[in-house]
């Protein structure tokens, strides 16, 4: 039966679903177009140290890349990266960790360094050592101050020392966690001795990530990073369901938007997308 205007019932529905599907489609493309401009901010982190700390094997920690992996930074014993090489995050694609040239312990010129490496397209730097605070980590920490950029100071290769502690105990050496508090505040000491008011220092072991204070680096970047880099960062941490990275999402809006464009890069189903969003 027609309606007073001459629009059968079966008409009208079948509007109202075209309506609703337009809106739909709108929708989608106006989500659409905001997660583009979102892709197109870019979060550039500069990997620096010296030769052999570890940057490489950070940059695949970070990551998630095995280090014999095709997509991986080389490590090894012998310094291979002479420029810096980009390496973007397998599930953030507009996250980019820049793998720089060691720098040289002795005559380390780090003004010379930082305008050969291009000081300024980085968002910020982590700083990785593996061995004993050393001259050229002060000198290196002062320049990037000064040129108001940021740095994190990563101390490597826990996992060595406690290795070689566990052989000391033997004879009455430290507990583990005394080595790694001893380890701490030493890099904060010499950090301050270098007008660091607020050193952020972290302890980690590129063999284990899941251990010491990678998942505190991953937080503590996150808190720092601003705006869509920010988002771009959240897409590159390994797994969205761990309770604290929740636990720092401001809404739930931000939880469904961060899975929406997880869903959109393919990288969940979309039934997954749903259920994680109730
Ligand atoms: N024990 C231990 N060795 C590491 C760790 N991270 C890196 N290495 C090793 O240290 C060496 C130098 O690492 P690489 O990433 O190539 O240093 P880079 O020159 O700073 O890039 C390699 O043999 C790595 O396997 C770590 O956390 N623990
Ligand atoms: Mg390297």
């Amino acid at each position: 039966m027609a309606s007073q205007f001459g629009i059968s019932k079966a008409e009208i529905l079948e509007m109202s679903s075209v309506l609703q599907s337009r809106v739909v489609t709108d929708a989608v493309a106006q989500v659409e177009g905001m997660l583009q401009q979102m892709d197109s901010s870019t979060l550039n982190i500069a990997v620096t140290g010296e030769s052999g700390a570890g940057k490489s094997a950070f940059i695949n920690a970070f990551r998630g890349v095995a280090d014999d992996g095709p997509e991986a930074a080389d490590t090894g014993v012998t310094e291979t990266t002479q420029e810096p090489v980009a390496y973007s995050h397998p599930s953030a694609r507009n996250v980019t960790l820049w793998d720089l040239p060691g720098i040289k312990t002795s005559s380390f010129q780090p003004r010379t360094y930082l305008k050969d490496v291009d000081l300024l397209k980085y968002d910020f730097f982590i700083i990785v050592t593996s061995d004993r605070f050393q001259e050229c980590h002060s000198a290196l920490a002062k320049s990037i101050i000064q040129a108001h950029k940021k740095f994190y100071f990563i101390r490597n290769k826990v996992d060595r020392d406690l290795e070689a502690n566990a052989k000391r105990r033997k004879k009455g050496g430290l507990l583990d966690s005394e080595v790694l508090s001893l380890l701490r505040t030493d890099c904060e000491k010499n950090l301050r001795t270098c007008q660091v008011d607020e050193p952020r220092v972290f302890l980690i072991s590129c063999f284990h990530p899941q251990c010491y204070d990678f998942a505190a680096l991953q937080m503590t970047l996150l808190e720092e990073v601003e705006g869509h880099k920010r988002h771009a960062l959240l897409l590159s941490l390994p797994n969205l369901s761990t309770p604290c990275v929740f636990h720092y999402l401001c809404t739930v809006h931000e939880v469904q938007i961060i899975y929406v464009h997880y869903w959109a890069l393919g990288h969940i189903s979309a039934v997954h997308a749903n259920n994680q969003c109730k």
